[in-house]
């Protein structure tokens, strides 16, 4: 997708958007449980779906993967540009992960393929000041994570999902997983993971959305 097309954010549901904060402001969902990650399954306020909704900004890129490329870059000790045939060729992790998305549903059980976090960082060293990543995606959406809650075991960047490779609306051909934290944070279309000393909100996190997200605590909004 050209990204220095005028006016991309242009395209976007700004209706949609502005609901969504003021959900945020209205404290939407909120329940006040607290419930224990491993004793119940099902994060407080959600519900369980079977079909995986599609959410995002409304934009879709189609990124063929001859054109896909993932930068990464920052406090790295020299930054990289993935292409396709080199993310391949990265250690590739089969991890089966629930997902909570803040709207309340909860899909269980996918079976998710693609490259740890652990294991880019190996083939990318950081340097010893980077605490933070920003998600880059294609369609213009940020968003922002410790390095903790990068590098946690499940964090993935996945290209498939249930043996097939992740569709165009689902974030093809990579997107992040962090299924500990509420789905915003997995950005689809990812283009470039910036390393940061510092933190940066992302297009959510400065729309009223919580800065962390963590769905057993109910970290919905800020
Ligand atoms: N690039 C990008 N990633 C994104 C979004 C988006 O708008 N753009 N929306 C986020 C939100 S709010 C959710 S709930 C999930 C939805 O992913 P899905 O459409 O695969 O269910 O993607 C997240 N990642
Ligand atoms: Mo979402």
């Amino acid at each position: 997708m050209d990204e220095r097309k005028p006016g991309l954010f242009g395209q976007i549901k700004e209706k949609l958007i502005a609901r969504k904060e003021d959900w945020a402001k209205e404290g939407r969902l909120l329940t006040g449980e607290s419930r224990l990650p491993g004793r119940d399954r099902l994060p407080p306020g959600q519900r369980e779906v079977k079909d995986w909704p599609v959410l995002d900004l409304g934009l879709k890129p189609d990124i063929p993967l001859d054109y896909w490329r993932l930068r990464i870059d920052g406090l790295v000790s020299s930054p990289v540009t993935l292409d396709w045939s080199a993310f391949q060729a990265l250690s590739q992790t089969r991890h089966q992960a629930d997902i909570h998305c803040v709207t309340s549903w909860s899909l269980y059980d996918s079976l998710w393929q693609g490259v740890t976090a652990q294991d880019l960082l190996r083939h990318v060293p950081l340097r010893p000041e980077a605490k933070y990543v920003i998600a880059h995606s294609q369609d213009g959406y940020t968003t922002n994570l410790t390095l903790a809650d990068f590098q946690k075991e499940g964090s993935m960047l996945v290209s498939h999902r249930n043996g097939a490779p992740l569709s165009a609306e689902h974030g093809g051909p990579v997107r992040l997983l962090i299924p500990h934290l509420y789905f915003w944070k997995s950005a689809k279309w990812l283009k470039r993971l910036e390393f940061l000393a510092e933190d940066r909100p992302g297009f959510w996190e400065v729309r009223g959305y919580h800065n962390r997200g963590d769905p057993w605590n109910e970290e919905r909004y800020s």
